[in-house]
């Protein structure tokens, strides 16, 4: 008799609960309305501060197409994807879930591009791929890293604050830019971004594992922070060394968003040693 085997399901890490300190934003993001209206101001402005809010990056239909190529993956439209992460704190009452309530236990899903049209199309729109360009400097943008993260409602975990270059396997002094979509409304209740405008500047910060592949608590509490609130289809672009958390969602509101980090096409990977030596060697084996 031959059996199906039951699909693996893939858990996040289970973590604790952050010191609410860690996250209480002085400020607001700075920005523009649309992607066209990134200019030398606003590149000058990127360099300066590390980041620049794009506050209706996309329109209503391209938010609830990507939404929807969302939906469909976590709801197992493609059998053959695989890179749902559900919370750590979910694994008890998982099985005890429907399909719709399974939605929002869901914290991350990666590699997608190739599995949804939808999701492909936002991740290389046409004014999306302008705006790189410019902030790259001219270089042609490649995608390296495609993931959503999705903090359901009183369930989604902190991400503790680091630098994502602290993941990533390219020579240091490589231009990363990080592209963050928001897909509901994020705000400071359910786990917006927030950040620490100019600190890119001051190179690699020492990462541990803690709750995290993470900055130590001491070097943030005390810091003045930004929040980036953004409505559906705001965007946020940031520098792969600027420091960056979100706090827990405690609010009973979704907060989904895509990410995707482009570099100048071409660059080649380093090994993992060449990270570690810059971040810290707790970190081999992090995913962001
Ligand atoms: O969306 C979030 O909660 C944080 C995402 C983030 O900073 C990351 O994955 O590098």
């Amino acid at each position: 008799m031959s059996t199906t085997p039951t699909p693996e399901v893939l858990f996040d890490v289970v973590a604790d609960m952050h010191a609410p300190e860690l996250y209480e934003p002085k400020a607001t993001g700075e920005g523009v309305e649309h992607l066209d209206d990134l200019g030398p101001e606003q590149i000058a402005f990127y360099r300066e501060h590390g980041y620049i809010v794009i506050r209706s990056a996309f329109t209503p239909t391209e938010v609830a197409d990507a939404t929807a190529g969302l939906v469909d993956l976590i709801m197992g439209k493609r059998p053959d994807f695989k890179h749902v992460y559900f919370e750590g704190k979910a694994k008890a009452i998982l099985p005890t879930l429907g399909p719709e309530q399974r939605q929002d236990a869901v914290r991350k899903i990666g590699a997608f591009i190739e599995f949804d049209a939808r999701l492909k199309a936002i991740s290389h729109h046409p004014a999306l791929l302008r705006a790189l360009r410019s902030l790259l400097g001219s270089a042609e943008p490649e995608m390296f890293q495609d993931m959503a993260l999705i903090k359901p409602p009183l369930l989604g975990r902190e991400k503790p604050w680091h630098q994502d270059k602290a993941y990533f396997e390219y020579p240091l002094g490589t231009p990363v830019v990080g592209v963050w979509i928001a897909l509901d409304e994020a705000t400071i209740a359910n786990g917006c971004m927030q950040i620490l405008p100019g600190r890119h500047k001051e190179g690699p910060i020492l990462h541990f594992q803690r709750r995290d592949w993470q900055i130590c608590d001491n070097v943030i509490l005390g810091t003045k922070s930004v929040a980036v609130p953004l409505k559906p289809g705001g965007l946020l672009f940031f520098d792969g060394m600027l420091p960056h958390g979100t706090p827990h969602n405690s609010s009973p509101k979704r907060r989904r968003a895509l990410q995707f980090h482009y570099l100048p096409a071409g660059v080649k990977k380093v090994p993992p040693e060449e990270r570690l030596k810059h971040f810290g060697g707790e970190g081999k084996n992090v995913t962001c």
